[in-house]
């Protein structure tokens, strides 16, 4: 690609390029303080290699057109392909293989297969309940990121693979979380050049590495082989889609090596980010009292704010605030930070900057979630730009949290009811007190996550979960919550 015409950071140095500000820990956050002042393209050397980065909306726009630009994995992906090769993620979209899964995988993530997660979804957030009423009889703090990742785990491994992990049972990760974090930290440094000092400490070791993937990959056998001893469930999960169903038209099936490696995919996919998304939103809900008023005036309009709840299905879209804030979390930070794109044949970019076929740029999510020509005051926590109607303001691919076009993520709708389901639950139930001297630290793996957030839960009734009255209000019970009539309209002021 011509970058002549492309700024870059100021300070760049010899041989090095453009090092000054990273911090090898936090590639993404580093970035961002490299290049935001630059514009809505920027480019980075590092050492030999150049790095285009976009987060101007109108670039990032022409950079979704599929016809004219692709998913390029050669970037930041190569670590997490040596893992799971071309499963749905890593896959080139030319590999058989993504055609192939996309189409086997697609009809788990219909409306009717949601349908079918719901009443699973909701186990998994009531155990996240029980956990909570716990720590708030205790008094005790949680960490917010740990405990957003019990719950997304489970509700992979239960709605996907009818496997418990145990996640709730248990002190400390489950052994399979802790080898992919390690995992995945060894592939976000191990794209680090050699030269960079601490490298070796920081990426730590490649037997190590090979130890963890071992373990994945048994863990996932394990849970193969439990469904071939087992019945099959009665609707077909994302399991049963891969070892059940071939491919309607060519009647081709996935083999035995590519499931493992969709297993893996799917466990890591389906639930690091979701994590990252509620813990952020979380973070934003309980430094903005006006936004939590809402939000929770919203929820209990729908489910009372006395009784344990019986959500159904159809409840979760009818929370369009607690979506909005969502919405908004992953706006400032889109949990998966960026995809890259390939020109597909020799072309112009903006019109003004030269591409060859090939030649890939960065899409920065942060950046262009926060393009000042789109986004006013970008910096601010607002779910009200996720009001109805307020999407069709702005640019048509100013937004990307879920990527784009064929290969944008197919668990989208996955993510948003089982994150509104539990975010709405926690409101419903909590007050919640973050500490008072906290600020915002993310943590930087392939994913983003915020880092020692921590909240002290209290039930905002008497009851726990196992029904024992912890503390009594004035009039010494609890009452019978009055069921609004309408859930509150998206832009009603709390009363
Ligand atoms: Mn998901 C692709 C973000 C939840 C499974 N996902 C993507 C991409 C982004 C993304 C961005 C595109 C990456 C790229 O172009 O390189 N995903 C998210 C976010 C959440 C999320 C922000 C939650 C919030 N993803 C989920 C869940 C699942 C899932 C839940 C599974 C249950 N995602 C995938 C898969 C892909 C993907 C699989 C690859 C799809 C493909 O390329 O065909």
């Amino acid at each position: 690609m011509d970058t002549t015409a492309i700024p870059h950071p100021p300070r760049r140095l010899p041989v090095l390029g453009d090092v000054l500000g990273m911090n090898p820990r936090t590639p993404v956050q580093s970035v961002l303080g490299q290049v935001r002042d630059l514009g809505p393209i920027s480019v980075r050397k590092v050492f030999a290699s150049e790095i285009v980065t976009v987060g101007g909306a109108d670039l990032a726009a022409e950079l979704s057109d599929d016809t004219r630009f692709a998913k390029y994995v050669g970037f930041h992906l190569p670590p997490l392909r040596r893992i799971v090769g071309d499963a749905l993620f890593t896959a080139e979209t030319d590999e058989p293989n993504w055609q192939l899964a996309h189409d086997i995988l697609t009809p788990a993530f219909t409306r009717e297969a949601m349908l079918g997660y719901h009443t699973i979804m909701l186990e998994v957030a009531r155990d996240l309940l029980t956990r909570w009423d716990t720590a708030a009889e205790r008094g005790q703090r949680v960490d917010v990121a740990t405990d957003m990742t019990r719950l997304t785990l489970e509700t992979i491994g239960r709605t996907g693979f009818g496997y418990r992990f145990a996640s709730f049972d248990r002190d400390r990760p489950h052994p399979f979380v802790t080898a992919m974090t390690r995992t995945l930290r060894y592939a976000n440094l191990s794209l680090l050049p050699p030269w960079v000092p601490l490298r070796r400490v920081l990426v730590g070791s490649a037997r190590q590495n090979r130890a963890d993937v071992a373990l994945m990959e048994h863990i996932v056998d394990e849970v193969v082989q439990a469904r071939r001893a087992g019945a099959a469930p009665a609707t077909l999960d994302l399991l049963g889609q891969m070892l059940a169903t071939a491919h309607p038209d060519t009647g081709d099936r996935l083999d035995a090596i590519n499931i493992r490696r969709q297993v893996i995919t799917f466990i890591i996919a389906g639930h690091e980010t979701t994590s990252g998304a509620l813990s952020f939103a979380l973070y934003y809900l309980t430094s903005d009292p006006h936004a939590l008023a809402r939000a929770r005036a919203e929820v209990d309009a729908l489910w009372g704010d006395g009784e344990d709840p019986e959500p159904t299905f159809s409840d979760i879209s009818k929370l369009r605030y607690v979506r909005a804030v969502l919405d908004e979390a992953l706006r400032l930070w889109p949990t998966a930070p960026g995809y890259v794109r390939a020109a597909r044949t020799d072309t112009m970019l903006g019109g003004r900057y030269a591409m060859n076929q090939g030649d890939w740029a960065l899409v920065l999510l942060p950046l262009l979630h926060r393009d000042p020509l789109v986004w006013s005051d970008p910096d601010r926590f607002d779910p009200g730009r996720f009001a109805p109607g307020q999407a069709k303001t702005r640019p048509p691919h100013a937004y990307k949290p879920f990527g784009t076009g064929q290969r944008a993520c197919i668990g989208r709708q996955f993510a948003l009811h089982e994150a509104v389901l539990a975010l709405g639950l926690v409101l419903n139930r909590y007050d919640l007190i973050p500490d008072d001297d906290y600020r915002l630290q993310i943590a930087e793996s392939l994913t983003l996550k915020p880092r020692g957030f921590r909240l002290l839960p209290r039930r905002r009734n008497g009851l726990s979960r196992r029904g024992r009255v912890i503390e009594r209000g004035e009039a010494g019970g609890v009452e019978e919550p009055a069921k609004a009539a309408a859930v509150t309209v998206f832009g009603d002021e709390p009363a």
